[in-house]
C-alpha cells in the first residue's frame, strides 16, 4: 500500500474509532517500513486532531470522540516498542517527570512525549493525568527530577502550569529543575508569561528541548517552537 494510502485509511480508522483496524494499520505501517514517529507525527495525531476539530463543528458528539481517542490509544501501544528501537539515546541517569495538570484529563499528547523522551535516554517519570500540584511537587523532590513537562489541552486548565512553577518556586525547587509546557492551547508567548524554560508543539520538538533542558542548554530563541523535521 502507498504511504499516502496509509495515511488516508488511519484517517479513517481513527474517524470510525474502530480499534481493530487502528492497530492493523499500524503494524502495516512499521512493516512497509515506515517508523513509528512518521505513523504517529504524520498519522495518527493529525487523524485525532481532524476527529476535535469535527466535534468542535458539532458534527460529532463525545462518545465518537472516545471511541476515536481509544482507538489511537490502542494504535500507540504497537507502535512503542519500535519507538524506543527507532531512538536509542545516551545512556543518561538524569530524570524527567511528565504528567498533564490537574482538571484535565488528556494522556494522549503527554504520553508520546513522554515515551519519546525516555526514548531519548532519560529516565521519565510519568505521573499521569489530573495531576494535582502537589504530586508534580514532591515527584521532583523524591526523583531529583531536572526537568518537569507539563500538558494542558484545556484553556481551563493551562492556568495550572502556572501554579506548578509558583509551587516548585515555593518548595525551593525552581533551581534544580527546568520546566517545559505544551499541549494544544499552549503557546511560546503563554510559555513566556507564566515563566516556563521552554514550549513545543510536538513530539519531536518536545523531545530536543527536554534533552537540551536536562543539558543544561536553554533552547536558542524561536528554536523550541519551531516543528523539528
Ligand atoms: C482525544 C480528545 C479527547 C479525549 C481524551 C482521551 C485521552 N485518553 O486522552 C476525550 C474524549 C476523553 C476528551 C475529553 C474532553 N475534551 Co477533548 N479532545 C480530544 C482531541 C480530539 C485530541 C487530543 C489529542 O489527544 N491529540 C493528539 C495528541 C498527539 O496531540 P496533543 O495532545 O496536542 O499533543 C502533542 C502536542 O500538543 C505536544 N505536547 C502535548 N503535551 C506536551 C507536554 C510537553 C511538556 C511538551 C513540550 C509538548 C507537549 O506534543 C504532543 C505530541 O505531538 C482534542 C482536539 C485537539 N485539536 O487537540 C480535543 C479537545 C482538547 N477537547 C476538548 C474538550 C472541550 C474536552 C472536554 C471538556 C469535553 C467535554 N465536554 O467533556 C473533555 C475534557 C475532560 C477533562 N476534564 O479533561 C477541546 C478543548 C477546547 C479548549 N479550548 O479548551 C478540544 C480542543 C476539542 C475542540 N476542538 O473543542 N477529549
Amino acid at each position: 500500500m502507498a504511504e499516502n494510502e496509509i495515511y488516508e485509511d488511519i484517517k479513517q480508522c481513527i474517524a470510525d474509532g474502530d480499534e481493530a483496524w487502528a492497530c492493523e494499520l499500524a503494524q502495516q505501517g512499521l512493516d512497509q517500513g515506515l517508523s513509528a514517529l512518521d505513523l504517529i507525527e504524520n498519522g495518527f495525531t493529525p487523524a485525532l486532531r481532524a476527529v476535535g476539530d469535527r466535534w468542535d463543528s458539532g458534527t460529532i458528539y463525545l462518545p465518537e470522540m472516545i471511541l476515536a481517542a481509544d482507538a489511537m490509544k490502542s494504535a500507540m501501544r504497537v507502535l512503542q516498542p519500535s519507538l524506543q528501537k527507532e531512538r536509542p539515546g545516551a545512556q543518561e541517569a538524569k530524570s524527567c517527570v511528565v504528567g498533564t495538570v490537574k482538571g484535565d484529563i488528556h494522556d494522549i499528547g503527554k504520553s508520546i512525549v513522554g515515551a519519546l523522551v525516555e526514548a531519548s535516554g532519560l529516565n521519565v517519570i510519568d505521573l499521569g493525568t489530573n495531576v494535582e500540584t502537589a504530586r508534580f511537587v514532591s515527584a521532583v523532590r523524591e526523583s531529583g527530577a531536572c526537568v518537569v513537562g507539563l500538558s494542558a489541552l484545556l484553556t481551563t486548565t493551562m492556568a495550572e502550569m502556572k501554579s506548578v512553577i509558583a509551587a516548585l518556586e515555593k518548595a525551593g525547587l525552581r533551581g534544580q529543575v527546568r520546566v517545559a509546557v505544551g499541549g494544544a492551547p499552549v503557546t511560546q508567548a503563554f510559555a513566556d508569561e507564566i515563566g516556563a524554560d521552554g514550549y513545543a508543539e510536538d513530539g519531536m520538538s518536545a523531545m530536543h528541548l527536554i534533552q537540551n533542558l536536562a543539558g543544561g542548554r536553554d533552547p536558542a530563541p524561536g528554536e523550541s517552537v519551531s516543528k523539528v523535521a
